[in-house]
Formats: structure tokens, sequence, C-alpha cells
């Protein structure tokens, strides 16, 4: 497994999706800081230089149909990693890991096609040693440090990381999904109502459960129920009135 390390870059997704070409199989790509970090839909991952900010090239046997499902295991692999550092989290369907119900994680997957799927990239911002948070982020934002006191060495991490990738990755490429039972066991969402942003329309519901294949189900205020996947629906938020 190479790890390639910058100081700085655009965004370690767009490194590899400019890259990737000349890169192998699970490549994996570093930057102390991003300058154009991204988040999914348009948004910005922030962060001030006390992250740890990756991405995973993902080229041979790629399994698209199932691809959707490696932000879940990307997810899961982080709360395993932070319970190994006796830190207790939450993953937040489709792409958050959580501390006390604050965001210290995100998963932004992309994914590059031509004539056929070319590349999977599977970037991650973990906030490592953050000693806080400004503006928007200030009550939202979490961080290791934050949560116990202790600074995290970034490679340390990463590897501890990789260590529950690899192996959770290979037994995806088997179609063993095992890793959904961690996320049902840990998945922040479970009874809280949301406001979900489903084929353009925004959609209150409740949130019932992660479901075995991935999906999230929910119900809305008719009674009906919706099995929804990531690729359909995006999070709008937490919706705290009851309705
Ligand atoms: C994500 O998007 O959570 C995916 C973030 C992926 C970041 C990694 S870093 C390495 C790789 N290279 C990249 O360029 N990206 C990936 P989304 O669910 O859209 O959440 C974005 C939202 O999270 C923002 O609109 C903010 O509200 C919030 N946010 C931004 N920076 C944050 C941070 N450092 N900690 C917690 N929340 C943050």
């Amino acid at each position: 497994m190479q790890i390639l390390c910058f100081d700085e870059l655009d965004s370690t997704n767009s490194y590899l999706k400019r890259e990737y070409p000349s890169l192998k199989d699970m490549t994996v790509v570093v930057a102390s800081h991003q300058n154009a970090g991204k988040g999914r839909l348009g948004r910005k991952w922030e962060d001030d230089s006390s992250s740890l900010l990756f991405s995973i090239l993902l080229r041979d046997s790629l399994d698209m149909e199932h691809a959707p499902l490696l932000s879940l295991l990307s997810g899961v692999c982080l709360h395993e990693s932070l319970k190994d550092c006796s830190i207790d989290s939450e993953i937040k369907w489709p792409n958050d890991v959580l501390i006390q119900g604050k965001k210290c994680a995100g998963i932004l997957l992309e994914s590059v096609v031509s004539d056929k799927p070319e590349a999977l990239i599977v970037g991650i911002g973990v906030n490592l040693n953050n000693e806080g948070f400004q503006g928007e982020l200030e009550d939202k934002a979490a961080s290791l440090f934050l949560a116990s006191g202790r600074k995290y060495d970034r490679m340390e991490f990463l590897k501890v990381f990789l260590r529950h990738f690899r192996r959770r990755y290979g037994q995806f490429r088997k179609k063993d999904f095992s890793f959904l039972s961690v996320l049902k066991e840990h998945s922040y969402l479970d009874g809280k109502e949301i406001l979900l942003d489903y084929y353009g329309e925004n959609l209150k519901c409740r949130v019932v459960s992660v479901l075995d294949d991935g999906r999230l189900e929910v119900i809305d205020r008719n009674g009906r129920i919706h099995d929804v996947d990531s690729g359909e629906a995006s999070l709008c938020r937490n919706y705290s009135n009851s309705f």
C-alpha cells in the first residue's frame, strides 16, 4: 500500500481524480492541509492543519453496484479506529461519524467513470487535534483531542484506520457485508426526526433504522414507510419538532 504525503493540496480527492491513471489500487494520499477541501454537494470541508485528511484510491475489480456502501463501510472503520483510542462514537448515515452528537469525521465517496468505471475515491477528514472550532462549526464539530484531552499522531491514526479498512474491504470484495451489523448497532439516527431531500422533495420523516442492505428505513407523516439509499436521498438536517 503506497502512502503519498503532502504538506498542502487543494483536496486529496481532487488529487486522486487527476493522478489516478498512474497510481496503483489502494494508493493513499494524505495532506496536512487542504486549501479547497470538499464535502458533498459542493459543501466545504474545513481544516486548521490539525486534522487527518486523506483519500484512498480503489481501481481493481470495482463493484459499482455496491459502491455506495463504501461510505458506510468507512464510517464503521472510523468507529472501530476511535474505539481503539477508547473513544465512543456513532455513525450518522450515510457519511458522518459523531462523538457525543458532534461531527468528528466526514466521508466523501467519488467515482471516475468514462466508458467504464475507472476508479472509486474514498476521501476522509478526521478532526484529530483541533483545540476548538469557529463560526458555523463551533457547536457542531468534535475532535479526538476535545473528546479525550490527548493529542494524536496523524500517521499512527491513519495506520489504525487502514488496518480496519483493509480487513473490511477484503470482506466487502467477497460480498461479506458484515460491517453493516456494526453500523446498525451504532447508528446515530435511529428514532430521530429528519428532513430528507428525496428525489428533490423535502420529506419530513422519522428514522426507523438502518436496514440489512444499508438503506435507511424512514416513516413519513402519513405513516408511509420508505427505504431510501444514499444515492436517492441526502439528509438535510435533524428536525427537532415532532410532526
Ligand atoms: C462530508 O461532507 O462530511 C465529507 C467530508 C470529506 C472530507 C475529506 S478530507 C479528505 C478528502 N478530500 C476532500 O476534499 N474531501 C475529503 P458533507 O456531509 O457534505 O458535510 C460537509 C459539512 O460538514 C459542511 O457543510 C460543514 O457543515 C461541516 N464541516 C465542514 N468541515 C468540518 C469539520 N472539519 N468538522 C466537522 N464538520 C465540518
